[in-house]
C-alpha cells in the first residue's frame, strides 16, 4: 500500500486528481475529506497543503507527492522526482515597479525585494552577486511596493496580469516551474514496484494520447503504397474486404501527423478513412 499526498485545494487540486484518474484510479469526487483510498488500486491519497507535501514525502509519512516545483525548490527537502507532470506551469519572477529601469542583474543591486520564496531568490542573488535586502513575507506580495516595504517583489508568475494590476513589470525570470511527482527516496522494493505500476498507467494514458488509431479501404493494386504512406507501429494489420481487389488496412498513427499521413493516405487510393482515439496504449 502506497501514500500520496495531493493539495487539499487550490491550483494544482484538480489537475493532481485527474492525473490519478487518467492512470485509472478511483477514489471518488469529494474534495472536503483529509484523506481517500482507492477503490481499484492499493494506494491510498491525503490532501494536504502543498507547502508541507515536500516535508511529508521525505519524511515518508506518504510515500509520493504531487507538488510545484517551486515549493520543492524552496523547501529544499530530500526526495526523488518521478516525473514532471506538464500542469501547473508558471515562473518565478523578479518584478519592478512599471517605471523604474531594470538594465540587468546589476540594477538590482540594494534594493529591497519581497517575497515568498527567500531561499530560491537568495541562491539566485548569490549566484550573481548581488547584495539585495530580501523581506520575506507570507502573502500578498504584489502589494508590497505600493505599501514602501520593497522597491521589488520576487513570486509567482502566470499571465502577468496580477504583476500589471499592480503596476509592477516582470524583469526577471528565475526559474520556470511545473507540478511534479515527487517520492520518499528510500522506498522499499515492494513501494517501488507500486509506483511503477501507476507510471505504467500513466504512459499507457499519455501513448494514447499521442496517437489515433486509422482504418481504411485499399485497392490491393495500391497496398504497397498505401502501406508506405504509415508511418505506424510494427506494420499494419492487412484484412480481406467481401469485395474482389480491395482489402481493409489497420494501423496506429502518431497524432501530430495524422493529417498528413490522411492526405497521402487519400492520394494513394484508400477510400472509407476512419480514424478514431485510442483509450490506452502500451509501447
Ligand atoms: O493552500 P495551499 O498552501 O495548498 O495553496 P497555495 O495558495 O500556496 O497555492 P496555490 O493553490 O495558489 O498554487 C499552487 C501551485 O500552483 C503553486 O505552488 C504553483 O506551483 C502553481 N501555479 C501555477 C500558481 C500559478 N500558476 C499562479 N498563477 N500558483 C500561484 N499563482 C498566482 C500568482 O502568484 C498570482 O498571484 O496566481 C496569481 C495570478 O497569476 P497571473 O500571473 O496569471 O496574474
Ligand atoms: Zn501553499
Amino acid at each position: 500500500m502506497l501514500r500520496i499526498a495531493v493539495q487539499k485545494s487550490g491550483r494544482l487540486f484538480e489537475d493532481s486528481a485527474r492525473f490519478l484518474h487518467e492512470a485509472g484510479i478511483d477514489f471518488g469526487n469529494s474534495p472536503n475529506r483529509l484523506r481517500a483510498q482507492a477503490s481499484n488500486f492499493p494506494l491510498e491519497i491525503i490532501f494536504l497543503r502543498d507547502d508541507d507535501i515536500p516535508e511529508y514525502v521525505e519524511e515518508g509519512v506518504v510515500h509520493l507527492g504531487i507538488v510545484g516545483e517551486n515549493v520543492l525548490l524552496e523547501k529544499q527537502k530530500t526526495v526523488k522526482t518521478v516525473d514532471r507532470l506538464g500542469f501547473g506551469k508558471c515562473r518565478l519572477s523578479i518584478a519592478l515597479p512599471k517605471n523604474m529601469p531594470y538594465n540587468g542583474i546589476e540594477s538590482l543591486q540594494g534594493l529591497r525585494i519581497a517575497t515568498t520564496y527567500s531561499r530560491i531568490l537568495r541562491n539566485f542573488l548569490d549566484i550573481n552577486n548581488i547584495k539585495a535586502e530580501i523581506h520575506e513575507i507570507s502573502g500578498a506580495v504584489e502589494i508590497a511596493p505600493s505599501l514602501g516595504l520593497a522597491e521589488g517583489i520576487f513570486d509567482i508568475v502566470s499571465t502577468g496580469s496580477t504583476l500589471l494590476a499592480n503596476g509592477l513589470r516582470e524583469v526577471q525570470t528565475v526559474i520556470e516551474s511545473e507540478a511534479l511527482l515527487i517520492a520518499n527516496p528510500s522506498l522499499t522494493t515492494e513501494q517501488e514496484e507500486i509506483v511503477n505500476r501507476l507510471m505504467f498507467r500513466i504512459n499507457a494514458h499519455r501513448n494514447a494520447q499521442k496517437h489515433r488509431y486509422i482504418l481504411l479501404n485499399a485497392p490491393k493494386n495500391r497496398l504497397d503504397e498505401i502501406i508506405a504512406a504509415i508511418p505506424g507501429m510494427k506494420s499494419p494489420t492487412i484484412l480481406p474486404l467481401a469485395i474482389e481487389g480491395w482489402c481493409s488496412v489497420h494501423s496506429v498513427i502518431p497524432e501530430d501527423v495524422f493529417w498528413e499521413v490522411l492526405e497521402r493516405l487519400k492520394a494513394a487510393g484508400a477510400e472509407g478513412i476512419l480514424v478514431a482515439p485510442l483509450e490506452r496504449m502500451i509501447l
